[in-house]
């Protein structure tokens, strides 16, 4: 069923060339199996460890448990990644430089229940060039075990060229996420995948059809489009993406390759479906820079959850996620037209939050007996309007299900986000005038350890100490989006406009929008706030691979003299020693901020 070949049932056929080159096919053999109609679902959750009431979690009502308080449930799920390069043709342009877990793009989909110990162990066999690693849980708490948050220069030196490494911690929160390297901008290279924890849910549905990964898909090598946007040469700024892909798929137009790479045929992901059945849909934007907004013709789209809160459901025809977000939605498709075969889109009519040279990718969806190659004839959504604001969803839109008061800000700061030309001529962002920049060989966590609280600059460290709460009032002095994601901790978000804040109004206050990753407008304002209960380091950054590398990032750190200081020396011992090894014998082409 693999390979193109298989596959010629693609819009695009007659356009690019039938043949499909060996070296496409084989690449394009390392897709992962999502997005196929042999995928197969999700279960409700994992059914080797159900205590009373049935689920692993018992019998409980989500609407009155903490969900950062996780069950003890006693199983551990074990997963082994082998990180290397290969040669990657997920739309059928052969791609020389992809980096793969276990020979697969995207990687492998990690599951547990809420409460269980998930443990990976990560080998580093990233050759020609070496390249350290580290990969990110994104959206795990890391409550308790900060050192595993996977971020070089913070909770751990870089896996070395040749090493393994393992990570072990709780899936102490529920719902959809996705892991990814946190080494540079390794991730655009194709280091990520899915993650996903059951936990009890609020809303009825049939099936989960799993994770859906929005992505924008680039065909240089991520370390050339780095140097690229943080030359002095603007010419070589822009750096829209090749192409858009939904679940590692979506057919290039061949005949816009003029340098003689191989190209073929690919297969668009396809889903099949049953009219009168309810479909949990687990949208992730797992991309480097570009905005998604999702849509299937004709259809309603209730939205259930915006990263990992569960929300009073909302209606929709087009969700937008920026890079990093999540949305789980329900679907109970319905014939369009008396057509069983339609388009599913990540589409936006202009191309500003996108950054896309092909922004419109494009599934295929099936309903009941539609033949397997049928190509869908429907027609869009009006895309909603680029106006540059490259906004997220009305805040009030996000009520969580789980209710939480606001706390009263104990202390509140401010961030000013600007670019600046350093002395070398490189681009950067700067937070507060300071652009980022990691020191691989010292995690910040060794030196908490050495009690030592006091860093250079560059390393934008704002420690909180044991404030209960932290208001961040954030200006954006330039004209990018900035999708900003906190680590170890939800942020509620308070406020999002163009317009700067009054210094008193925020939204729902008996109830404020919960979630990871918020979209801070080109020119605007946010203000987000955060409760510190979970010592630790913890990155706050934005999200775009290019603007982290061009240091658009700090570290917050909270109650470090409560961190747990009993793995801190053996983690660390465990991955710098290597690292020092091999960073005293090799030249580390830190090119970037390094994460
Ligand atoms: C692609 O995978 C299929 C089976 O999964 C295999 O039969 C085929 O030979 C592979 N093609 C190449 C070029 O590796
Ligand atoms: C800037 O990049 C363009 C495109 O690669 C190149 O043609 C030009 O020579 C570069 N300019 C400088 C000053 O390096
Ligand atoms: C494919 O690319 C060629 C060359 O740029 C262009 O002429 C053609 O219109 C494109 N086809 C589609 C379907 O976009
Ligand atoms: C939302 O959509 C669902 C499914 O299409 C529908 O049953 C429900 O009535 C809609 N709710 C609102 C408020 O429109
Ligand atoms: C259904 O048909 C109408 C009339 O041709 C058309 O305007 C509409 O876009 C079609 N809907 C979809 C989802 O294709
Ligand atoms: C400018 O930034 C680049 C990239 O972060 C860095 O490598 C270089 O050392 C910086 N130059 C100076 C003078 O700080
Ligand atoms: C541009 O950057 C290069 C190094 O990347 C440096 O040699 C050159 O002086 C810079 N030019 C300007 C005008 O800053
Ligand atoms: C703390 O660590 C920083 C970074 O390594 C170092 O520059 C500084 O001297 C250290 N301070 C103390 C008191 O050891
Ligand atoms: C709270 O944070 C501020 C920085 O915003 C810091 O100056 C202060 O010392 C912290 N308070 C406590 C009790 O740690
Ligand atoms: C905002 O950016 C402009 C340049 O775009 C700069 O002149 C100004 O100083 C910046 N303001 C602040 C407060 O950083
Ligand atoms: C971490 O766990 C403690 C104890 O269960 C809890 O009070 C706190 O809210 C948790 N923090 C986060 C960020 O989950
Ligand atoms: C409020 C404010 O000063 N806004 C300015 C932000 O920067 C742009 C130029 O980069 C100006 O046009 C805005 O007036
Ligand atoms: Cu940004």
């Amino acid at each position: 069923m693999k390979g193109c070949a298989a596959f010629v049932a693609s819009a695009l056929a007659t356009l690019t060339s039938a043949a499909c080159p060996p070296r496409v096919q084989e690449a394009q053999n390392r897709t992962f199996h999502w997005g196929t109609l042999g995928a197969g679902k999700l279960p409700k959750f994992l059914r080797n460890n159900p205590l009373p009431g049935g689920t692993p979690w018992g019998n409980i009502n989500p609407k009155t448990v903490n969900p950062r308080i996780p069950p003890t449930t006693g199983v551990t799920r074990k997963y082994d990644f082998t990180i290397s390069r290969g040669s990657l043709a997920p739309d059928g342009y052969l791609k020389e430089s992809g980096i793969l877990i276990n020979g697969q793009f995207p990687g492998p989909t990690i599951e547990a229940n809420w409460g269980d110990m998930i443990e990976v162990k990560v080998t580093n066999q990233i050759t020609a060039p070496d390249e350290g690693t580290a990969l990110h849980w994104h959206g795990l708490f890391q409550n308790g075990s900060a050192w595993y948050d996977g971020v070089p220069s913070v909770s751990q030196c870089p896996i070395a060229p040749g090493a393994s490494f393992t990570y072990k911690f709780q899936a102490g929160v529920f719902g959809t996420s996705w892991y990814h390297s946190h080494y540079s901008a390794q991730a655009a290279g194709g280091l990520f995948g899915p993650l996903v924890v059951y936990g009890p849910s609020h809303v009825d549905y049939d099936e989960d059809i799993g994770p859906v990964m929005l992505t924008d898909w680039f065909h240089k090598d991520y370390f050339q489009i780095v140097k690229n946007v943080m030359s002095n040469n603007s010419t070589l700024w822009a750096n829209p993406s090749d192409n858009t892909l939904i679940n590692g798929r979506m057919p290039y137009n061949c005949s816009q390759v003029t340098d003689g790479t191989p190209c073929g045929d690919a297969p668009y992901a396809k889903f099949r479906f049953q009219t009168g059945k309810t479909y949990k849909l687990r949208l992730i934007n797992a991309g480097a820079a570009g905005m998604e907004y999702f849509s299937i013709d004709g259809q309603t789209l209730q939205i259930v959850a915006n990263d990992l809160t569960d929300i009073e459901p909302y209606n929709t025809t087009v969700v937008t996620l920026s890079v990093g977000q999540r949305s789980d939605v329900l679907f109970t498709p319905k014939a369009v037209n008396g057509t069983k075969a339609i388009w599913m889109r990540t589409l936006q009519s202009g191309k500003f939050c996108q950054r896309a040279s092909n922004p419109a990718g494009r599934a295929i969806v099936l309903l009941d007996g539609a033949s397997d190659n049928t190509i869908p004839k429907t027609t869009a959504y009006p895309a909603p309007v680029d106006d540059g604001t490259c906004k997220n969803d009305p805040l009030e839109l996000s009520v969580p299900f789980y209710e939480e008061e606001l706390p009263a800000p104990s202390t509140t700061i401010q961030i000013t986000v600007n670019t600046i030309v350093n002395a070398t001529g490189h681009q950067l962002y700067t937070m507060n005038g300071s652009p980022f920049m990691a020191n691989y060989n010292n995690p910040l966590l060794g030196l908490a350890y050495q009690k030592n609280y006091s860093y250079p600059t560059q390393w934008n460290t704002y420690n909180f100490g044991s404030n209960s709460s932290v208001r961040v009032v954030i200006w954006n002095n330039s004209s990018g989006p900035h999708p900003m994601h906190i680590h170890g901790h939800d942020m509620y978000v308070l406020y999002d406009g163009n317009d700067k804040w009054d210094g008193s109004t925020v939204v729902n206050p008996s109830n404020p929008p919960r979630r990871d990753t918020h979209n801070l407008r080109p020119h605007g304002w946010m203000v987000m706030q955060y409760n510190l209960d979970n010592p630790g380091v913890w990155p706050f950054h934005c999200h775009i691979a290019w603007h982290l590398s061009m240091g658009m990032y700090v570290n917050l750190m909270e109650n470090p003299a409560d961190i747990d200081q009993s793995v801190i020396p053996s983690m660390m011992a465990q991955t710098c020693d290597a690292w020092n090894q091999y960073s005293s014998t090799h030249v580390v082409e830190q090119i970037d901020s390094g994460v």
